[in-house]
């Protein structure tokens, strides 16, 4: 993905849940991928011919507020859509990101150290990481993590050419799950992960304290956290970037209707709902919607659910923390916040944070 397809990619791994099955094996360019597989899916459509996130879309919808997991945002249509959201005016997140990499990945390094592994989750932003990897010294070897293995292999034969002296070995995971990293040919001084984009973001503040957790008992004591932040804001900035006047955002949002039609046969009415996102100021989030028009039903797999004029879908949570608030949450997991780089308005960090 040019750079921010890279990123759309990375964003399919989102909470998608533990029902994948890890299968190991070595490509014949001798690098280690490890496939996961969705078993489930392929079992539901013997039976049903029935994607297998089907349960759990009839589950959100059933709830009181009806809900739709945001990791459905990511088929084709969705991954170029997100990739035009990350080139528009009012989204002021990726240009944001990359800047501060192109600006401070050398300070990065340094805080990073000599020969650590280092762990991309939802691999790979190559321009983000061919910063990091242009200055880090003597990693040991860097892990690509990606649920997409034909674009990070890709991937990673083109850092490979780039980088012949550094030891790359891709690996097909969902990050959110449990995966073995590959033991690199040399001892590492330390393991890093490094998890750029705020996807921290749109986890569940519990989810993200999982998540967090897990990369701690990853890396180990001594071991280091790079880590894109969004920063809470201004709301009208936060309003224009996720109600966009090219109406990307919407046509993004409404995918996950349009993709469930075409997947699994449901009948939503596409022109009765509406996007909308709003600041939620208690939560410090974003919180995307989407409006019925009117009184309506619609089904799915022979489940009928009804919408209220103005009834909603929550369709995506995007959190944004300060320095201190996701230090907070860091620190639970026993990460010490080491270094942070921000831009001049305050509108985006990348933080350096280390397991004591
Ligand atoms: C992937 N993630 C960090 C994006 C965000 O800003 O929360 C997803 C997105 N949703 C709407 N616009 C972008």
């Amino acid at each position: 993905m040019a750079i921010h397809g890279i990123q759309a990619r990375a964003r399919r791994q989102i909470a998608s849940g533990p029902r994948f099955t890890t299968v190991k094996m070595t490509s014949r360019g001798g690098i280690q991928i490890t496939l996961t597989t969705t078993f489930s899916d392929n079992a539901e459509a013997g039976a049903r011919a029935l994607p297998g996130y089907v349960d759990e879309v009839i589950e959100g919808l059933s709830t009181a507020e009806k809900t739709l997991p945001c990791k459905l945002f990511y088929d084709e249509r969705g991954s170029g859509l997100f990739d035009q959201i990350c080139e528009l005016d009012e989204y002021y997140v990726t240009r944001t990101e990359n800047a501060l990499m192109g600006a401070h990945a050398g300070e990065m390094a340094e805080a990073i150290g000599p020969g650590c592994l280092l762990i991309e989750y939802g691999a790979g932003s190559s321009t983000k990481i061919r910063s990091l990897l242009d200055h880090l010294r003597d990693p040991a070897a860097f892990v690509p993590v990606d649920i997409s293995g034909e674009h990070l292999v890709r991937a990673a034969d083109e850092l490979k050419a780039s980088y012949p002296d550094v030891e790359i070995n891709p690996l097909v995971a969902d990050f959110t799950g449990s995966f073995d990293v590959p033991a690199p040919l040399i001892e590492p001084a330390r393991s890093v992960v490094y998890f750029p984009g705020s996807t921290i973001g749109n986890f569940a503040p519990g989810d993200a304290s999982k998540l967090l957790k897990t990369i701690a008992e990853r890396v180990g004591l001594g071991g280091g956290l790079l880590i894109g932040v969004d920063l809470d804001k201004d709301p009208d900035v936060l309003h224009a970037a996720y109600n966009d006047r090219k109406g990307v955002t919407a046509a993004f949002n409404l995918n996950l209707l349009v993709r469930l039609n075409r997947e699994a046969g449901a009948d939503f009415n596409l022109s009765c709902f509406t996007h909308r996102a709003a600041y939620n100021p208690e939560s410090s989030r974003i919180e995307m919607r989407l409006y019925s028009d009117r009184r309506q039903t619609a089904q799915i797999a022979g489940h009928r659910f009804d919408f209220d004029m103005g009834e909603s879908i929550l369709t995506e949570y995007s959190h944004k923390y300060t320095i201190e608030s996701f230090g907070r949450i860091a620190a639970e997991a026993g990460f010490q916040t080491r270094q942070v780089w921000t831009d001049a308005d305050g509108l985006f960090s990348v933080q350096y944070l280390e397991l004591d």
